[in-house]
């Protein structure tokens, strides 16, 4: 109570930022783009994580609008890069909420006009269970976010029931590894690791591993030819100003 009184407060208050962990082709060395992940920071400064805020907003009504927000500021802040001369795709998740508004490709649409954005600057994550209900609705949501020109991954990976019909049926760009599988030292999620690589490949997916914490987990992805990964091994979710001396540290 004393939470969702404080949140409702705190979406009054704008008290929330957005950080950016990128993502690397580790082959190229290529930053291929980074993902905003939302954080909120009490009066006291200490930040309360979105697994515990987001399925509270959720209930309460108010992630939509929330996540209105985080689409919005992350397509002004890569319209900034872009003006800096760093393009700089930023993938933004999308809650069940918005997914499940009518108004959400008018409002996809609405961030990157108002911005000047370029579509494909933009990608929005979505997982599986936000695809399991009324597959023909979201495969209309689906196709219609393809037409503007947004790239579209699937987070969360091997985590959710996701048919692999859907897979194919709906206009996924990417799949995202979900990072329990790679923290783990069971030798079946190895198996099941190249299993996902695979059928990325074999669907025409590209593939990106979450949760890269280690060199050896490096070594194991390149080896079963997935090249693009997001971890602390590169960097944490970072501000804005954090990641510009990331990046120059990086090269
Ligand atoms: O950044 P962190 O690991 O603390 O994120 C925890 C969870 O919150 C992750 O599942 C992440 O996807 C989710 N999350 C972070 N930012 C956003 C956001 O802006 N919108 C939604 N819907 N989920 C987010
Ligand atoms: O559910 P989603 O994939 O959006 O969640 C992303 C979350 O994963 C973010 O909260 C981010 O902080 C976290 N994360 C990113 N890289 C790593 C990592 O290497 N290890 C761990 N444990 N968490 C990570
Ligand atoms: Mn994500
Ligand atoms: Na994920």
């Amino acid at each position: 109570q004393v939470m969702m009184r404080a949140l409702r407060t705190a979406v009054q208050a704008q008290a929330f930022h957005l950080v950016y962990q990128p993502q690397v082709n580790v082959r190229t060395g290529a930053v291929v783009g980074v993902e905003a992940l939302l954080r909120w920071t009490l009066p006291d400064g200490s930040s309360v994580s979105p697994a515990t805020f987001i399925p509270l907003a959720e209930r309460m009504g108010v992630m939509l609008h929330l996540g209105t927000w985080v689409l919005r500021e992350a397509a002004r802040q890569a319209q900034a890069w872009r003006q800096a001369g760093a393009p700089t795709r930023v993938a933004v998740n999308v809650s069940a909420a918005q997914f499940q508004d009518p108004q959400f490709v008018a409002a996809v649409r609405a961030a990157l006009a108002d911005h000047l954005l370029p579509a494909e600057l933009l990608e929005l994550e979505v997982t599986e269970t936000l695809l399991m209900h009324d597959v023909p609705r979201v495969r209309q949501v689906l196709q219609e976010l393809k037409g503007l020109g947004v790239t579209l991954s699937l987070d969360d990976f091997g985590t959710g029931y996701s048919s692999l019909r859907y897979l194919q049926a709906f206009p996924i760009d990417t799949l995202k590894i979900d990072r329990s599988f790679l923290s783990s030292e069971h030798q079946g999620d190895q198996v099941i690791l190249g299993a996902i690589v695979s059928l990325g490949r074999t669907l025409g997916l590209q593939v990106i591993a979450e949760g890269v914490e280690t060199p050896a987990q490096e070594r194991l992805l390149l080896a079963l030819g997935c090249e693009w990964m997001q971890g602390f091994l590169y960097a944490r979710p970072m501000t804005v100003d954090e990641l510009d001396l990331w990046r120059g540290a990086w090269g």
